[in-house]
Parts: structure tokens; C-alpha cells; sequence
């Protein structure tokens, strides 16, 4: 029971360091056309983060993506906690809330925890992908994007930042990003 009180605490906790609280509406990126979940399964690292107001020296952080027997997809996130020097794992579920937009899932990691969307923005499945995840709760709004690749180098950086502007255009500021280190994962 404590130890699930205290995963509790941690995820809450992750899900608001992971967020940037602002003010204001949500932006409205287009998601990816034709979007296939199949090719969207296995690993990603992510390389950049849109972070969070308090830096917690989160680093190493990865999604598993994979088919639940209902057709939801499990997410299992995983990252190293360098403050408290300890991995921390999460696990959620998604789902396509309708086939007319099938890159937009609505995601939740405990049942307490409101259902955030998730867009996937862009993809190309072998090389990278581009997530917005946003909420308003009355006039803030909680808001989160990642640029997820499948190698642990990462989009060179010319590619990054011909990503990072397209999600500028969308209201997406490229100055909230921060890298994510992916060396010396000790997960
Ligand atoms: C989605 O991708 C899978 C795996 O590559 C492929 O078998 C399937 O035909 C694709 N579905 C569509 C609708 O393109
Ligand atoms: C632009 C780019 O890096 N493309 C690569 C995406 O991934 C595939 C499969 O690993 C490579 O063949 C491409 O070169």
C-alpha cells in the first residue's frame, strides 16, 4: 500500500513538472494524416521536452509503446530521476477517440488523474515523432510536447530545428524546449 501511495505521489507529481502551466487557449497543431498505430509501436527517446516550470533533473526518458488485447495502447514511460537518483516508470492507456482523426488519443496514467489528448502531430514511424498534449482547467491550461526519436542520437539538428519551427507557426514556442540527456541511462 505505501509503495502505491507513493507511486501516486510521484506521478502526480511528474505530471505537473511535466507540464508548463500558462495561461490562455490550447494550440490547435494539425496531427499527422493517415496516422498508423501499428508502425507507431516500440521505443522512443525523447530528445527534447517542453519543460516544465520546475527543473527536476528528469533525463533518460523513453516511451514503450505496444497493443493492449482491447486495441488501447499501453504507454510505459520511463526516465531517471537524477534529483532523486532513481528511474521512475509509469504506465498509461490511450485510445483513438474517433477513425475520422486517428492521431488524436486521449491518454490517461491513473484513474484519478484526468484524460489528457494526445496529438500525435507529426511522424515518420523509423526516425521520429512529435507529441502535444494540452488541457485547460478554467484559465490555465496545463501543456506538454516532446520530440520522441527512435535512436538514442536523436534528429541532427538541422532536422530538429526545421521541426521546432513548424510547431513556432502552430503556437508551439521552441524556446520551452529543453534537451533531454540520453547518455549514461542507468535504466
Ligand atoms: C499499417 O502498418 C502496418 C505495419 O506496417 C501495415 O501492415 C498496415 O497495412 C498499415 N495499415 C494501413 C491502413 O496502411
Ligand atoms: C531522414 C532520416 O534520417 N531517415 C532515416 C529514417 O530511418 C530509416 C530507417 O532506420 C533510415 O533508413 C532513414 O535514413
Amino acid at each position: 500500500m505505501y509503495s502505491v501511495i507513493v507511486s501516486v505521489v510521484v506521478v502526480a507529481i511528474l505530471q505537473l513538472t511535466e507540464a508548463r502551466i500558462g495561461t490562455g487557449s490550447c494550440a490547435k497543431p494539425p496531427t499527422q494524416q493517415n496516422f498508423n498505430l501499428s508502425r507507431y509501436l516500440g521505443q522512443w527517446y525523447g530528445q527534447v521536452e517542453y519543460s516544465a516550470i520546475f527543473n527536476v533533473g528528469v533525463s533518460c526518458s523513453r516511451a514503450r509503446y505496444s497493443l493492449k488485447p482491447n486495441g488501447h495502447l499501453r504507454i510505459f514511460n520511463q526516465g531517471y530521476y537524477r534529483l532523486i537518483d532513481q528511474p521512475v516508470s509509469v504506465e498509461g492507456e490511450g485510445y483513438v477517440i474517433s477513425e475520422s482523426n486517428p492521431a488524436t488519443l486521449s491518454v490517461t496514467f491513473f484513474n484519478f488523474l484526468p484524460a489528457a489528448p494526445y496529438l500525435i502531430v507529426e511522424t515518420d514511424y523509423d526516425n521520429y515523432s512529435v507529441v502535444y498534449s494540452c488541457k485547460t482547467i478554467g484559465f490555465l491550461k496545463s501543456e506538454t510536447a516532446w520530440v520522441l526519436t527512435r535512436s538514442t542520437t536523436g534528429l541532427s539538428e538541422d532536422t530538429l530545428h526545421g521541426v521546432l519551427r513548424r510547431l513556432e507557426s502552430y503556437g508551439i514556442e521552441s524556446n520551452h524546449f529543453s534537451r533531454i540527456t540520453q547518455t549514461d541511462c542507468p535504466l
